[in-house]
């Protein structure tokens, strides 16, 4: 077993980043064209954007909330982690929120708040949001704790601050392993994809998971993950297919699985995507051409492929158009100490 490098540390914060600000410009899109992403990245490399130009959303708000809770206090504190949600929504309320996350973020202000998990189970008539918002913002956390039951746990309960429907905590919990995994170093794909299954069919399997989702189909994330392992094995997956049967919208288990997808895929060339571009620059490119969620789903799919190549394979000219690059080296940083001292 190698230990992971600060750079996978950096790396993972600085793709996150990258797949917010890059993909934004599309989000919502439901056709996006290869080549009018590269076209969006020759415009990077070639600094026709100012440095910082690119703004970020509220995936990387809340990312960076996250990220700062846990160096600040050194471990995982609901209530402050609340409180900074919050406390960002009301500085910068125009990051591009969900609509229904919003009501919980007014709620949390009220000073008559006394238990930060109840705004979101009153969410949705009580059924809780299914949004992917608690999967986008989750990678600190497996870059905070080594221990795979710590990473499952904080997930959830960070997830659940806002996402107290299982459908969407159980995305942040599969969006941390997949980060977790990503970090122990060179990765079988089919290897991979066994052990989320492993982990994910627990999971999955317990009384609320299964209720949550009779309104959908039965294990939403494990079916995901069996289906990607039958789109690795062809060489002709559409992008129709993937968005199909994996999906790209703002739901959790319909961009998380899809996220992770994108990650495996890249790491063989893809015929649409010039060769000079590297496993982690295909991630980001390939992964916002499969429209809609095109943030939220490339911001996932760039922390996996961030915490598993590494920094080095970040072009510069693409890290320094992005609002606020230096800080996500920083959090990058102060989680691998953490990380480290545990
Ligand atoms: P959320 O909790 O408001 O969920 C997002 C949306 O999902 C809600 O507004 C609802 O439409 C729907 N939804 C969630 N749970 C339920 C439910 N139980 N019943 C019915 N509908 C439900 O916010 P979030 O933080 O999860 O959202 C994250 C997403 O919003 C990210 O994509 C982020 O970038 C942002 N965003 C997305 C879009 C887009 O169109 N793709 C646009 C702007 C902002
Ligand atoms: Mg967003
Ligand atoms: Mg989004």
């Amino acid at each position: 077993l190698t230990l992971p490098t600060l750079s996978q540390f950096c790396g993972a914060m600085t793709g996150a980043l990258l797949g917010d600000c890059i993909g934004g410009e599309f989000e919502g899109k439901e056709l996006v064209r290869v080549h009018d992403v590269i076209e969006a990245v020759r415009a990077l490399e070639e600094q026709r954007q100012e440095e910082g130009s690119l703004v970020y959303s509220d995936d990387t708000a809340m990312m960076r909330c996250v990220a700062q809770s846990l160096i600040t206090k050194q471990d995982f504190d609901e209530v402050d982690m609340a409180k900074r949600f919050a406390e960002e929504y009301k500085e910068q309320p125009n990051r591009g929120y969900g609509s229904g996350v919003i009501r919980v973020f007014k709620k949390l202000l009220s000073p008559n708040c006394n238990d930060v998990f109840k705004p979101a189970r009153e969410q949705f008539k009580g059924k809780g949001s299914y949004g992917n918002g608690g999967a986008m913002r989750i990678a600190p956390i497996a870059l905070a704790y080594p221990d795979i039951q710590d990473v499952k746990k904080f997930a959830k309960k960070n997830a659940e601050v806002t996402h107290a429907s299982s459908l969407g905590y159980n995305g942040a919990i599969l969006q941390a392993l997949a980060v977790h995994h990503a970090l122990q170093g060179e990765l079988q794909r089919d290897k991979y994809l066994d052990q989320l299954i492993g982990e994910m069919h627990l999971v999955e399997n317990d009384e609320k998971s299964l209720s949550d989702a009779k309104d959908f189909h039965e294990f939403p994330y494990c079916s995901r993950l069996k289906k990607m392992k039958a789109f690795l094995s062809r060489t002709d997956v559409s992008k129709e297919e993937v968005v199909n049967e994996l999906g790209n919208g703002i739901a959790a288990f319909e961009s998380v699985p899809t996220a992770i997808y994108s990650f495996l895929r890249c790491m063989d060339p893809d015929p649409e995507i010039p060769e000079k571009y590297n496993g982690l620059e295909r991630t980001i490119i390939y992964s916002i051409s499969l429209g809609g969620d095109t943030d939220t789903i490339a911001t996932m799919a760039g922390a996996i492929a961030g915490a598993y190549y590494g920094k080095d394979h970040i072009p510069q000219s693409w890290q320094k158009s992005c609002e606020a690059y230096k800080d996500a080296e920083y959090f990058g940083e102060k989680l691998y100490d953490l990380y480290c001292n545990r």
